[in-house]
């Protein structure tokens, strides 16, 4: 680990240009993480890009730098640094450009990262990809900026459910700390996240929420977003962010599922789960992946089919949990 730290601060020393990317659908950890990279390198006299297959979303349009990131380009970098993305397939057609690259740095903290860099920095204790990346700028001795700081306060917040979740360690909060001795407000970045809901996005929660289903005996609570809600509450995909945590918070609820409808007729599925129900395996059995408890698939077909689809897969697996537990 301390040698992918060192070899990291190495090549970013020796070399001159840079693209960084992260997965599709991207989050808080995704985005501050990328734009605390962008920011840095920038510093250092670097050539750096950030390119991404979808659109910042709305919320984390305060962050220094969300304005650069790109949706397209075809000239390759030097290096390509891809931060929270447990395969390359996962930030989409990017991978392509990527692959161009001549180096490939891959820092996540996904159990499942497929280690496709040529340097792998896959820290699966880590509470975001934010965490390594503060790390990372400590091995580099780079002082950050307040901007920085809280991109990667923002990274935080975001993957560990505001330090509630059980990726949330002392190492996590060390590290929030640190990030408040460098200027960050806890109050204007958690305002800037969760306090600026447009009434539109208000209205697709609420459709959302209408929607929920709870079945398989009160496990399993599924919640549908179809075109047709964005175009009757006048609200964006981009705006769904966080609401896959709804199902989930329903009481003896195991495995909460997001299903959103693409504008092309595909599905894009999140899913979440309790500690005691990781869920990535049936991401994963769907050509998806995730971490333990919060994971994600694409899915193609009628919406009540992919729904039935998911609650058996939940169900089998449960099962086997189940049959795991009884024979030691
Ligand atoms: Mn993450």
């Amino acid at each position: 680990m301390e040698q992918a730290y060192r070899a990291i601060a190495d090549l970013i020393r020796e070399s001159d240009s840079f693209i960084v990317a992260s997965h599709i659908d991207p989050d808080g950890d995704a985005i501050g993480s990328e734009l605390a990279i962008w920011s840095i390198l920038k510093r250092l006299g670097k050539s750096v890009k950030v390119v991404s297959e979808d659109p910042i979303p709305d919320t984390y349009t305060f962050l220094e730098g969300s304005g650069e990131v790109i949706t397209s380009l075809t000239e390759p970098a030097e290096v390509a640094i891809v931060v929270d993305a447990a395969a390359l397939h996962r930030i989409g057609w990017v991978s392509d450009l990527v692959k161009e690259c001549s180096r490939v740095v891959n820092i996540d903290h996904h159990q499942s990262n497929h280690n496709y860099g040529d340097i792998n920095l896959v820290v699966t204790t880590a509470g975001a990809a934010g965490e390594i990346i503060y790390n990372l700028s400590q091995e580099m001795g780079v002082e950050l900026e307040p901007n920085e700081a809280e991109a990667i306060f923002v990274a935080l917040l975001s993957d560990t459910g505001c330090f509630r979740f059980p990726n949330t360690t002392s190492a996590t909060l060390r590290v929030a700390a640190a990030l408040v001795d460098a200027g960050v407000s806890p109050y204007h970045a958690g305002s800037e996240i969760f306090w600026k809901r447009s009434e539109s996005g208000l209205k697709l929660l609420s459709s959302a929420l209408a929607s929920i289903e709870v079945t398989n005996s009160g496990s399993v609570a599924t919640m549908d977003i179809t075109q047709r809600m964005y175009e009757e509450t006048g609200a964006s995909p981009r705006e769904s962010e966080g609401f896959a945590n709804y199902p989930r918070s329903i009481k003896n609820v195991k495995v909460g599922v997001l299903i959103r409808e693409t504008k092309d007729g595909h599905f894009r599925v999140s899913l979440r789960s309790r500690e005691d129900f990781p869920i990535a395996d049936v991401a994963r059995s769907f050509g998806g992946g995730g971490h333990p408890t919060a994971a994600g698939c694409r899915m193609d077909g009628d919406l009540e089919n992919v729904k039935a689809t998911l609650r058996e897969r939940i169900a089998s697996k449960a099962l086997e949990a189940d049959s795991a537990k009884a024979s030691p």
